[in-house]
């Protein structure tokens, strides 16, 4: 319980943060969780485990890669206790081991998008963004990248750290210097929290920005997302959840002392209609935003039917 709760603040204070990451660690800790039970009784393992599941579910409301990562090991079968140890072990490896090789081949199929000397710009810190450019760097395509910082938590830090340590040139720009620099841009490349079955966005505040000064400026916008990042509930007409963090985040609390009539808003993610984003780049091929629905049903396997007929999104 300790250590479960301990994966829950670290998700919870961004210490484990990104959208694919997040849902691993999920997956992986719901694994161990529930090797440490050491109870024999089957309806009480099953109790703990859907307790487990949920305080993961509930530490940060967007990333949907979150959920569905946990639905897949809840998937488990098992009639006594050893044998859904055995089913959750298969679930979670397969779900952790699916989810890394998936953000490698998102780099190989993304990365034929890329041209030699493109100048690239992303937002945020985008594991699926960066193999784009880290394989499209590794095929020998000389690029350049404009990294934004994402304040308030400066995950273009980040970013601009791991694209120096594979000797890409990076060139770091405040997040209000986008539309400056777009026209220097080539093509735009970003990950994500969640994808909507009508092909809509959601990541990092000020992902929806950047996609509308690249249309702006006629250049292509290409999401980088695992299928599991695709949102199930929306086919019921559901919308994403966007986190609004404290504002301490963005100003220090003592900085808003003394300022009685302020307020600090620091929604963590926003949305980027489909109208400005060019292609979905997931590990099973790269899509359009429109076919967003193919991917729910035909590989995350949530057809309107299904969907209506679980109790689960009820
Ligand atoms: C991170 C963020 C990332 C997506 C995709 O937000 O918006 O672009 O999560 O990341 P935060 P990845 O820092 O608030 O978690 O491609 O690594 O899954």
């Amino acid at each position: 319980m300790k250590q479960l709760k301990e994966t829950a603040r670290k998700i919870k204070s961004m210490e484990i943060r990104g959208a694919g990451r997040i849902a691993r660690d999920a997956a992986g800790e719901l694994l161990e969780y529930s090797q440490r039970i050491a109870n024999d009784d089957i309806d009480d393992f099953n109790k703990k485990m859907k307790f487990a599941a949920e305080m993961l579910v509930g530490t940060r409301p967007t990333a949907v890669s979150l959920p569905n990562a946990v639905r897949a090991v809840m998937r488990y079968k098992g009639a006594t206790v050893d044998e859904a140890k055995v089913d959750i072990k298969r679930l979670a490896d397969g779900f952790i081991a699916g989810s890394e090789n998936a953000v490698k081949r998102i780099g190989e199929i993304g990365a034929r998008r890329v041209r030699d000397g493109d100048t690239i710009m992303t937002h945020c810190n985008s594991s699926a963004a960066i193999s784009i450019m880290a394989e499209a760097h590794a095929q020998g395509k000389e690029i350049t990248v404009i990294a934004t910082e994402s304040r308030p938590r400066l995950q273009g830090l980040l970013t601009i750290k791991q694209l120096d340590s594979l000797g890409i040139k990076t060139s770091l720009i405040v997040d209000s210097a986008v539309r400056y620099f777009m026209k220097e841009v080539d093509l735009v490349v970003m990950g994500a929290d969640a994808v909507t079955v009508n092909g809509s966005v959601i990541n990092k505040i000020g992902t929806s920005q950047h996609a509308m000064a690249a249309h702006e400026a006629r250049k292509n916008v290409i999401i980088a997302a695992e299928t599991y990042k695709f949102s199930p509930r929306t086919l019921l007409g559901e919308l994403v959840e966007i986190e609004e963090r404290d504002s301490g985040e963005v100003l220090g609390r003592e900085k808003l002392a003394g300022l009685p009539n302020v307020s600090v808003r620091n929604p963590a993610f926003d949305i980027t209609p489909r109208e400005y984003i060019d292609l979905i780049c997931t590990e099973v091929g790269a899509i359009p935003p429109e076919m967003a629905y193919v991917i729910i049903k035909e590989f995350l396997g949530w057809g309107i039917e299904e969907m209506n007929s679980n109790p689960e999104f009820h």
